[in-house]
């Protein structure tokens, strides 16, 4: 068996229609995060000893992974915990405000959702090329905004993600072209909180 597995979409192709449309939704699944798939478990093949690592183990520990595979490694595993998580803090009939203790330390944190929403945007604009904005669990479980570039994780600086925007084009390009902006913020309106609740619980 292989050692990573391309998740199933928990909902339909078109089921984020129309902030999120579906042919976006099926060529990002099945084309993109379907080939950091193939990819990872191609690039662990001559790695046996790692064969019951997980992803988040790897990327936690990537400094140790080795040389002949690390770029691999970070690109390919990264890119898909990353759509690992993408998938699940979306959903249908979803968006609105947090609920729970991630609301509370949202609130805590940045003052008010709003003030969150306007901080996570700005670095969702800033990011230059393909990358990533992420609310991650410091290990002190205080919270933070970041930003990654590409598909790196950030479990590789020890901080877990809760929420995550993918802003490399193939997110949304084929109905938002190059306005990034709109994407953005058509984005809140599928995020699942419940699920970015459970992620903050569990970190
Ligand atoms: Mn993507």
């Amino acid at each position: 068996m292989a050692q990573f597995e391309l998740p199933d979409l928990p909902y339909k192709l078109d089921a984020l229609e129309p902030y999120i449309d579906a042919r976006t939704m099926e060529v990002h699944h099945d084309k993109h995060h379907g080939g950091y798939v193939q990819n990872a478990n191609k690039a662990l093949e001559g790695h046996p000893e790692l064969k019951d690592k997980s992803a988040e183990w790897l990327l936690r520990h990537i400094d140790s992974v080795p040389e002949d595979i690390r770029t691999a490694v970070r690109n390919q595993v990264g890119g898909h915990v990353n759509h690992s998580l993408w998938w699940t803090v979306l959903g249908p009939h979803k968006g609105g405000e947090p609920k729970g203790q991630v609301s509370e330390a949202i609130d805590r944190t940045f003052g008010s959702f709003e003030q969150f929403q306007n901080s996570f945007r700005q670095a969702a604009l800033s990011i230059f090329g393909s990358g990533w904005a992420w609310l991650v669990v410091r290990p002190d479980h205080s919270l933070e905004i970041i930003t990654t570039p590409n598909q790196d994780s950030s479990f590789m600086q020890g901080l877990t993600p809760v929420l995550g925007l993918d802003v490399w084009e193939h997110a949304y390009y084929l109905r938002y072209e190059n306005r990034r902006a709109e994407y953005i913020d058509a984005w809140w309106h599928v995020v699942n909180w419940d699920e970015v609740e459970r992620r903050y619980q569990a970190a």
